[in-house]
């Protein structure tokens, strides 16, 4: 499922890992993304969430665009405003919206209009537990994912969490569009292990149409 070729531009490798699921290796330059990430981090901080049980979750997340993703100790959902300071969450950058869009459609998704970018920071040891992305209103839609930093091994299951897991390594400018069948997808990173000489965190955008 991918557009015919552009008579314009050379394509970008986009590689279909599953039904629906698609990686774009090194798809993007991430040194003006990381500019941007700290901008937003400057009006809407990284916090850990609160997550079942009274735990907060090891890797640290914001927000940017018109709806936010937030986790409290009354469930999941997405809100207009940070519940820290009540305030809109930052507007998504031109730039941001741009590469979601440039992806989807490279992945053959036309008409993606996200309204929500979850920005995840990991620092050594944070993961990400196996779960599927079921807060958004239209499942018919993709998402897409921008890595950033350091390199991670992320876990791809099926539609049941009983699944076996395919690990996938996620290096630095990656770009993964996942919709259709595989739109529900388990999936999680593991403990980041940052490489000696190389940058000690990760950044990842999820870009999503949450309403
Ligand atoms: C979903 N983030 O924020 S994104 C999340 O790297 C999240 O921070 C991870 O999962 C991160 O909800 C992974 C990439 C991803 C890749 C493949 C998927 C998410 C997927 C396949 C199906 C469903
Ligand atoms: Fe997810």
């Amino acid at each position: 499922m991918r557009p015919p070729s552009s008579l314009f531009e050379p394509e970008a490798p986009c590689i279909e890992l599953a039904e629906g699921f698609f990686l774009l290796p090194a798809f993007i330059d991430t040194a003006a993304l990381l500019t941007q990430i700290d901008l937003i981090a400057a009006q809407t901080a990284f916090r850990h969430m609160q997550v079942g049980g009274g735990k907060r979750m090891s890797v640290a997340m914001t927000n940017c665009g018109p709806w936010g993703w937030t986790s409290s100790s009354s469930g999941y959902q997405y809100s207009r405003t940070d519940p820290l300071t009540d305030r809109p969450w930052p507007a998504m950058p031109d730039s941001f919206m741009a590469l979601a869009q440039k992806a989807a459609a490279t992945a053959g998704f036309g008409h993606f209009e996200p309204d929500a970018c979850l920005v995840n920071r990991y620092a050594s040891g944070a993961s990400l537990g196996l779960h599927q992305d079921r807060d958004e209103q239209d499942l018919g839609q993709p998402i897409v994912s921008v890595s950033i930093g350091a390199a991670a091994t992320f876990q791809l299951g099926g539609l049941k969490r009983s699944e076996p897991l395919r690990t996938l390594p996620l290096h630095d400018g990656d770009v993964l569009v996942w919709g259709g069948p595989s739109r529900l997808r388990f999936h999680g990173v593991q403990a980041l292990k940052p490489t000696a000489g190389g940058p000690d965190t990760r950044h990842n955008l999820t870009f999503r149409k949450a309403k």
